[in-house]
């Protein structure tokens, strides 16, 4: 997998943003619980390490990763967030819906970032197998979730640096 080359829980390029201004969403699918309660608490740490206040962070849990566009949608609409961070896991080697899931969920996901213009982070780990998903949760690969904040974070911080720009130019 790509992501042995990356931690998932070290950050080059971009300085990454104080996000004390901002509200936030994670959505969290239950499925595969022992892992996505872990990547769950990476993205949660991390928002909170990077200046997010814990009142401005809504978590909610739907059934699986099918139900996170959903669900997020629900937190877009009636959150008053100004960023959603998906989590789930899809281990390939356990099911055949494997294809059908990830495809939709991306598709989904996708689509919310359109219909909402608001940074919705696609934190959905696809391991072939369950070790590999726990290398990615906390383990040798660190975590997913922590990259899906920081995705969030930084999203948000370009979208404040076009803000600054128009006001710069004045137009
Ligand atoms: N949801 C996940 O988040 N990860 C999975 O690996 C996963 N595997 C599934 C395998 C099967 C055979 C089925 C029926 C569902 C699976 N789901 C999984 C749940 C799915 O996202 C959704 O919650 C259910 O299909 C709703 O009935």
């Amino acid at each position: 997998m790509s992501s042995e080359l990356k931690n998932l829980s070290t950050f080059e390029g971009t300085e990454i943003p104080n996000a004390a201004e901002w509200k936030f969403g994670i959505v969290t699918a239950e499925w595969n619980h022992d892992i996505t309660s872990a990547l769950h608490k990476g993205a949660l740490d991390t928002l909170l390490k990077h200046g997010a206040k814990q009142e401005n962070i809504i978590s909610k849990w739907v059934p699986g990763s099918f139900e996170l566009t959903l669900g997020a949608q629900y937190m877009a609409e009636m959150g008053s967030v100004d960023a959603i961070i998906c989590i789930g896991v899809v281990i390939q080697g356990d099911t055949k819906h494997f294809d059908f899931i990830c495809d939709a969920v991306a598709k989904g996901i996708t689509n919310l970032n359109m219909k909402y213009n608001k940074p919705v982070i696609f934190g959905v780990l696809t391991p072939n197998t369950h070790e590999q998903a726990v290398d990615r949760a906390g383990g040798k690969h660190g975590n997913k979730g922590d990259e899906a904040a920081v995705t969030a974070i930084k999203m948000l911080g370009m979208k404040e640096s076009f803000k600054k720009e128009k006001k710069k130019v004045g137009y």
